[in-house]
């Protein structure tokens, strides 16, 4: 492996398109998106970028562009239709073929297992909130492991546990549509278990490289330094980050979270018996997604809610220039607020770079000397195709503000050792749709997906050439 990944992501719903060919199985999203629980005018991924077609096309742009690493996800659906069971050769056939024409242009695979696909089948059997859906998924990745061990050495369990769940239970704008946090933590748990079930596998085999997990990571500052902020501050962090990485890397959840939960909610699904698993099921590396910061205050009044911006316009009722608008309440415990002077995207995301900094640095405090990648680092925008490119300053301007705060925490001996652009071509956006483009190359969605590289491709492209001396003259190493 080359000793710095310098890479791009995706994940399999949102690019690969094929949602019904060469006999892949339904997922929740198939599912949601072609039932009238979906609002009409909400866009789907059956075609997405159509990336199970064109992915050799895609492999060549990311070798010509200098990059060495590409991060994607398998879809549960497509390996194994109804989620356990039975698998469909066709899918397996598929995932090789794309594994052995991307090491071909020389990038090394990095696979995550779990990119919020979940298999219909296990959905309509209680999906996340079901102990028989970790199985499900233990089998599912031990598979995997074996199947492809040979040819991928970087794999993750899960994307974005909390997030994703966040959205499916909480604010309740993704499938299943749930707004519930007692049915939220429940399923958190089992998700978590899954991963330490599928780490127990892994650690059965011998040379098949490392097992991480894909975390969202959301650096969290208090408003103050009052003892109200602190505690307040600390079940932030508690609840956004170390319910997964205490969990994926010191092998259990934090105690103090739990005891604050238990006076507001019913534990009684975490078993003693599970315990063994997760305390050996800890991780090897941690991937970090890091979109955004948290700031944090005391809680005031009402119940917990969170609000997400789908709409894709400024100011739609999250944030409101000048005035302090809360963006998520957890009741008892913190809420977390725009900072009133922040810079934000057009959907409401925070542009805070330091954060990525303070993030890596806090990783390493917490949990030692642990490989970090940044797996996912990048900003939608609405953009226009002129002239065959998209003149995106804005998404360069961001991207060179993060990667610039690694080096420092690299020099400081944190084990920054790649980092993935969100995203490697313009994808679907979950329910924002396609409107929302993060990619170094523009898909042209209306006219046979063709790919036009973007400034920022080439900007990347060169910086890749030329970051060893870009640092060592600024960093001295
Ligand atoms: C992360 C997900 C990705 C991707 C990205 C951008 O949370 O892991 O799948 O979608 O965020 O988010 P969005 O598309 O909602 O703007």
């Amino acid at each position: 492996m080359t000793d710095f990944l310098w890479g791009s992501a995706t994940a399999a719903y949102q690019c690969e398109g094929a949602w019904h060919e060469e006999g892949k199985g339904l997922s929740i999203w198939d599912d949601y998106f072609h039932s009238d629980k979906c609002p009409a005018h909400v866009e789907n991924g059956d075609t997405a970028s159509d990336h199970y077609h064109k992915f050799e096309e895609d492999f060549k742009m990311m070798k010509e562009g200098g990059q060495n690493s590409y991060r994607f996800s398998f879809s549960w659906p497509r390996i194994m239709p109804d989620g356990t069971g039975k698998i469909n050769p066709q899918g397996v056939a598929y995932y090789h073929k794309m594994i052995a024409t991307m090491r071909q242009y020389g990038i090394e695979p990095n696979v995550t297992l779990y990119h919020w696909d979940l298999p219909l089948s296990l959905h309509k059997k209680g999906g996340w909130e079901n102990i028989e859906t970790a199985f499900a998924f233990a089998e599912y990745a031990k598979f995997c492991f074996h199947e492809f061990g040979d040819s991928v050495k970087l794999w993750a369990t899960l994307n974005e546990p909390f997030y994703s769940l966040l959205c499916m239970y909480g604010s309740g704008n993704y499938p299943p549509n749930v707004k519930d946090a007692q049915r939220l933590l429940h399923a958190a748990y089992i998700q978590m278990y899954a991963s330490a079930l599928a780490a127990n596998e892994f650690r059965k085999l011998e040379n098949i490289g490392q097992l991480g997990i894909v975390a969202d990571i959301h650096p969290c500052y208090g408003v103050d330094d009052s003892e109200a902020c602190q505690f307040a501050v600390q079940m932030a962090d508690h609840i956004m980050n170390n319910w997964v990485l205490d969990t994926a890397f010191k092998g259990y959840f934090p105690q103090q979270l739990l005891d604050e939960l238990a006076k507001q909610y019913d534990l009684s699904f975490m078993k003693e018996e599970h315990r063994a698993i997760f305390d050996k099921g800890t991780l090897d590396f941690v991937g970090l997604n890091y979109y955004n910061r948290a700031y944090i205050r005391p809680y005031t009044t009402g119940e917990s809610f969170v609000l997400v911006n789908n709409s894709g316009s400024k100011n739609s009722g999250i944030r409101e220039t000048g005035k302090v608008k809360r963006m998520m309440v957890v009741k008892n415990m913190f809420e977390k607020i725009a900072d009133p002077n922040g810079t934000f995207t057009e959907w409401d995301f925070e542009i805070y770079p330091k954060g990525i900094y303070d993030a890596v640095k806090m990783v390493q405090k917490k949990y030692g000397d642990l490989p970090i990648y940044i797996t996912e680092n990048g900003i939608g925008l609405h953009e226009k195709l002129i002239n065959h490119t998209v003149d995106d300053t804005a998404r360069i301007s961001f991207m060179q503000r993060h990667i610039d705060e690694l080096p420092k925490a690299k020099k400081e001996g944190v084990a920054v050792m790649g980092y993935y652009v969100w995203s490697t071509f313009d994808l679907y956006s979950w329910i924002n749709g396609y409107d929302k483009r993060y990619g170094l190359v523009y898909v042209d969605f209306a006219h046979e997906n063709k790919r036009y590289p973007k400034q920022s491709y080439v900007w990347y492209k060169n910086f890749i050439n030329n970051w060893r001396e870009l640092y060592e003259t600024k960093y001295g190493h």
